[in-house]
């Protein structure tokens, strides 16, 4: 994995040859994979044999509903963000189906363990969408209580919180709990020790955990073809259990495969890998260029497959939903944008020595030091003081 600022210096393609002789080189267990999907890009409602979904009318314009405001909410914090409002940004744009339709398939005593783009997940959690915004103002360090919404706060460390999951799963089934965790994390992550010690102890210890992966094909800068030679749900079979690669811009696909995931985990039978095969469609973060490693004509095949123009054209077909309803909701996603700028410009500053606060539950003895520093540092500033 690279890092941000240090990407490629030419905009390349993805490379066929590796993908093929990776293809080659694992054999039979890399023949095409086959995605789950119910909903095609086109919009037509397709049947699966082993998972399928009967959604009322109201859920399917829930789902809508809530992948449109996630996207509006994610385009205004962009916006903040070049405003100067906000030190950074991880946009979701793309990835709406992906976290909408797993976020929808939990119920409300699950534990989720994001990564920093859950936002569409934060939402179906029902985190107030200004709380996500703290972090990335730089005003506290995280924004909300994960215990009141089973939403743990956002991590950063990449894979370290499919250890979270996995721990807190183990608790869980200890409890003889029927609840379920699911665990967030990316292509990238998915090379990290981290998320390979999670896939051993889950199976081990049949924790009820579901590891959602969303390969977007970027880790940052890198492919997803420089973190593995098998597709990713693939490496489940490895460690003893199952793994379903799923459209991840099809909403109703990733609620399917996502709540049998979660069944099978609260049934006791352990974790699943679901892959949800999507794409990132906006930079890594708001400090990142992709024009430096990509072309624009694989985010335009992908613009072709947008999770949420699927579903409004399934929509309007069935005639599920009339022009002023989408009016509507569109007035309901201007004043999402309205209330979370203005609650972001409206955020105080903390003071300054706040932000050794919460570090640590019960206190640490270097954070004590550092904030020994920082207030001797502070004081050297007073007047009259020589400097
Ligand atoms: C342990 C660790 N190594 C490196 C980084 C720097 N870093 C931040 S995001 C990222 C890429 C993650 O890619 P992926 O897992 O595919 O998630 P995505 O950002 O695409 O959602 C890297 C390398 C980090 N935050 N933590
Ligand atoms: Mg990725």
């Amino acid at each position: 994995m690279t890092v941000e600022g240090t990407a490629a210096r030419k905009p390349r393609r993805s490379s066929k040859r590796t993908s093929a002789s990776a293809t080659k080189a694992a054999g039979a267990l890399s023949a095409e994979p086959q995605l789950v999907q119910l909903l095609t890009p086109e919009g037509e409602r397709v049947q699966h044999p082993e998972y399928d979904i009967d959604l009322s009318p109201d859920e399917l314009r829930g789902l809508y509903r809530d992948m449109v405001l996630t996207r509006r909410f994610d385009a205004e914090a962009t916006s903040l963000q070049r405003q100067g409002e906000l030190g950074l940004w991880a946009s979701l744009l793309g990835q709406e189906a992906a976290q909408i339709g797993s976020g929808r398939a939990l119920r409300d005593d699950d534990y989720v363990f994001p990564t920093y783009r859950e936002h569409g997940v934060a939402w179906c959690r029902g985190v107030d969408p200004t709380n996500l915004l703290g972090m990335f103002r730089g005003v506290n360090h995280g924004g909300w209580d994960p215990t009141s919404n089973n939403f743990h706060l956002y991590t950063i460390v990449i894979g370290s919180q499919t250890l979270h999951a996995t721990g807190y799963a183990m608790g869980v089934a200890k409890d003889g709990a029927d609840s379920a965790v699911i665990a967030y994390f990316g292509d990238g992550a998915s090379s990290q020790g981290d998320v390979a010690e999670s896939f051993t102890f889950s199976a081990v210890y049949n924790a009820p955990v579901v590891f959602f992966c969303q390969n977007n094909q970027w880790a940052i800068s890198e492919p997803t073809e420089k973190q593995t030679r098998v597709p990713l749900y693939q490496r489940a079979q490895g460690f003893g259990f199952p793994g379903v690669r799923v459209d991840g811009n099809d909403v109703l696909a990733c609620l399917a495969v996502t709540r049998s995931a979660l069944e099978r985990a609260r049934r006791g039978e352990g974790p699943t890998l679901v892959e949800a095969f999507t794409y990132r469609m906006g930079a890594h973060t708001t400090s990142d260029d992709p024009t430096r490693y990509r072309l624009d004509d694989e985010r335009a095949a992908w613009e072709a497959k947008d999770p949420i123009l699927r579903l409004r054209t399934y929509l309007e077909k069935e005639r599920l939903a009339d022009a002023a309803w989408f009016e509507e909701l569109e007035a309901e996603s201007e004043s999402l944008g309205k209330r979370v700028r203005e609650a972001v410009r409206a955020m105080p500053d903390p003071e300054h020595m706040a932000m050794f606060d919460h570090v640590y539950a019960d206190g640490h003895a270097l954070v004590d030091e550092e904030r020994a520093q920082f207030a001797a540092y502070q004081a050297s500033f007073a007047d009259g003081e020589d400097k």
